[in-house]
């Protein structure tokens, strides 16, 4: 995939010479106009057409990218060409955090984000989130279509957002430029970066490492600079992102399989027409099965050419690191009702 480098990075060099605050205004007035420029067009009368914006911070080509663009070629052609979706691709809507901000608030209509961004604020999203609480993509997908991804989904609800779908994210696994993981020992004083997500802040320092918070689009530069010396993630952000050119050692580790919701502004659903919802869910939910399958096969080819490229990867003593991560899941699991969700995602191992 040439030249993704440039397009995973660009909506995000723009904030080297911005403020954070500046970068904010500048998402939203985008967002606002995006969504107001497609709003705008249903207001002319017979050529009626709604245009949702959507974000995302991966590539264009990205398995969630390419699912959104589907679910909006499927509803643009069976609304009749009343209603479509136009996808903003690489971060150019703003960072995770702030595109959910966003979309609760109204001014973006869907954003495609990580559990590891929701976890504060939409705290059922822990029980899919937590360290080893997920065995295998199987089970992930288990899970996700059983009774445990419908109730994280309807908690979106209590905070302005409709969960629309639940996508596969892989398995996250520990990389870095300094030396191979086998232990989680080893990760001992090394400077990992984190999504902004109170529970990896607390897993890599139960590991013994430096978790550092950064948002996605920081990554790679702070990988090429030595602000960081490794991250986790799966093996298509690996590879899509590019950070594989710098990260050489890949530990298998496993630990999470946070995955990906797809949500809708609440106050932009609310105001479509009754078929227009109904037309938006069913189409979410065909989704699902079209973005596994692209998944599959991306994360296959991902792996594949970080291998061919020279990164080293190792096995891992997973008992440790399960061992290690324990005392971080029992804290959560004082809440009962996490406790409880996070059994019945178990039981769908
Ligand atoms: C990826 C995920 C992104 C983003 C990223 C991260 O796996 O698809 O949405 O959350 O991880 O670590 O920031």
């Amino acid at each position: 995939m040439p030249g993704r480098a440039c397009d995973a990075a660009c909506g995000y060099a723009v904030m080297t010479r911005l403020t954070r605050r500046e970068w904010l205004g500048s998402c939203v007035s985008t967002a606002i106009s995006a969504s107001a420029a497609g709003w705008a067009r249903d207001a002319r009368g017979d050529a009626a057409k709604r245009v949702l914006t959507a974000s995302d911070v991966h590539v264009s080509d990205y398995p969630t990218v390419a699912a959104i663009r589907w679910m909006g070629e499927t509803i643009e052609r069976e609304s009749g060409g009343k209603l479509a979706i136009r996808v903003y691709p690489s971060g150019a809507l703003g960072r995770e955090t702030d595109t959910i901000d966003l979309t609760r608030f109204g001014a973006l209509d869907i954003t495609r984000v990580n559990f590891a961004a929701l976890d504060e604020a939409f705290p059922a999203t822990r029980a899919m989130a937590l360290p080893y609480v997920i065995d295998s993509t199987e089970h992930l997908r288990r899970a996700v279509d059983g009774t445990a991804g419908a109730r994280i989904r309807r908690s979106f609800e209590r905070r302005g957002l409709v969960g629309l779908a639940l996508y596969d994210s892989g398995a996250r696994c520990f990389y870095n430029r300094v030396r191979p993981v086998h232990d989680p020992r080893e990760l001992a004083g090394l400077k990992i970066r984190v999504p902004p997500s109170d529970i990896f802040v607390r897993l890599l320092r139960a590991f013994g490492a430096n978790p550092t918070p950064l948002s996605y689009g920081e990554v790679f530069s702070a990988l090429q600079t030595r602000l960081i010396d490794g991250a986790e993630n799966n093996w298509t952000t690996f590879y899509t992102s590019r950070q594989f050119e710098v990260a050489r050692f890949w530990g298998q580790s496993r630990h999470s399989y946070s995955p990906e919701a797809l949500l809708m502004s609440q106050r932009r659903f609310d105001a479509l027409s009754s078929n227009e919802r109904q037309l938006i869910l069913e189409v979410a939910a065909r989704s699902v099965p079209y973005m596994r399958s692209l998944w599959d096969k991306q994360e296959a080819e991902s792996r594949a050419a970080v291998e061919q490229a020279g990164v080293r990867v190792s096995e891992v003593d997973l008992d440790a690191f399960k061992r290690a991560a324990a005392p971080v899941v029992e804290a959560y699991l004082r809440d009962p009702e996490l406790a409880a969700l996070y059994r019945d995602v178990r039981a769908a191992a």
